[in-house]
């Protein structure tokens, strides 16, 4: 990558940042209005950097996330008016209105699968991985899952056959330091979960997971070792989730002083002032692109709201795939 397209790349993942956060304060916002949000929500507020992983992804690469995936699936390029009238259970929605929040399918940007059954999502991508690899592609599939979700069988299960068949697979562990109302020592026995891809036969990276550099470059570097047919990866992002699980709880069980520490460590605040300093973003240029994701979710909203929801009689189409989709 030249110095051109790394400042290019880096100003990219601020701007889907600044994206994700007024996307997700917006939620955060409805989810407190009476009868605005069907079902919970649940924001990743302060894990924006995991962005930088989902862009070292190309056209053809898959995704495939989690229960917390709007970070994911906005960088990837998921429309947020289509994103957030689906969340909003309108018509317009990118699945009609039919999966909400959790469900999310984002054909369009090659994301595949949006699990909220915790340890669902590995298994998933090892399905399409193996297709890639079948089809004898240059493509990889990218899986985002959670440290609760590293304890389940079936996350084992999948680096383990990821490892056996040597699969384009990229694992992307969120290490939040929660898992519901579990801390991470509460839940894991080991003090990471990077080091558990030496038991499967592949590179296991430990990333600070508030630096989009450190994510970017290190998810780069592993991507194009899966292109290249030297089998699976694993990264683990050491972030933390600023909000409760979802946006009903409010982290009665959490110190505050964990909060505020973590607080100090905003991701999109640290990025900005080093774009800032290093000279990649010139004088108000990070708060224009603060202002104009703002915009963007403006309309994102008008629009969801303008949309009807779906009428009763469509409530069984585009819940099985045509024949033709086969
Ligand atoms: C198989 C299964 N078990 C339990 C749950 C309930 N549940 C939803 S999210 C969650 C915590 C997951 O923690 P983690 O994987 O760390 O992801 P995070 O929520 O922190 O992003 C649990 C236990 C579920 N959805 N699926
Ligand atoms: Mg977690």
């Amino acid at each position: 990558m030249t110095a051109k397209q790394d400042a290019t790349l880096r100003r990219t993942v601020l701007e889907k940042m600044y994206l994700a956060r007024a996307f997700e304060d917006c939620i955060s916002a409805l989810a407190a209005e009476q009868g605005r949000l069907p079902g919970m929500q649940i924001l990743a507020t302060g894990q924006e950097a995991a962005a930088a992983a989902a862009l070292a992804l190309g056209k053809d690469d898959v995704m495939v996330t989690n229960h917390r995936s709007h970070v994911h699936l906005l960088a990837r390029g998921a429309d947020p008016k289509t994103l957030l009238a689906e969340i909003m259970g309108k018509e317009s929605g990118v699945n009609h209105g039919k999966s909400g929040t959790l469900h999310l399918i984002v054909p369009e940007v090659n994301a595949l699968m949006t699990s909220t059954v915790v340890g669902a999502s590995p298994l998933l991508a090892l399905g399409a991985a193996f297709a890639q690899q079948y089809k004898e592609t240059n493509a990889l599939t990218m899986v985002f899952f959670g440290d609760g979700a590293a304890a389940e069988g079936s996350v084992h299960e999948a680096m383990n056959m990821a490892g056996v068949w040597k699969l384009p697979l990229l694992f992307v562990c969120e290490n939040n330091c929660w898992a519901g109302a579990q801390s991470f020592k509460e839940h894991c026995s080991a003090g990471n979960i990077a080091s558990r891809a030496s038991s499967y036969g592949m590179p296991g990276e430990l990333v600070n997971g508030n630096d989009p550099d450190d994510v970017l470059n290190t998810a780069l570097e592993l991507a194009s070792m899966c292109r290249d047919g030297r089998g699976p990866a694993l990264m683990e992002l050491t972030t933390y989730r600023m909000h409760g699980h979802g946006e009903y709880d409010k982290q009665h069980y959490v110190d505050p002083a964990e909060i505020e520490f973590w607080a100090e460590r905003d991701p999109i605040v640290m990025f900005s002032s080093r774009l800032e300093q290093e000279g990649v973003l010139g004088e108000g240029q990070a708060e224009a692109m603060r202002r104009e994701a703002a915009d963007k979710v403006a309309e994102a909203l008008k629009f969801a709201d303008e949309s009807p929801y779906p009428a009763p009689e469509a409530a069984l189409e585009h819940v099985w795939a045509s024949p033709e989709h086969i």
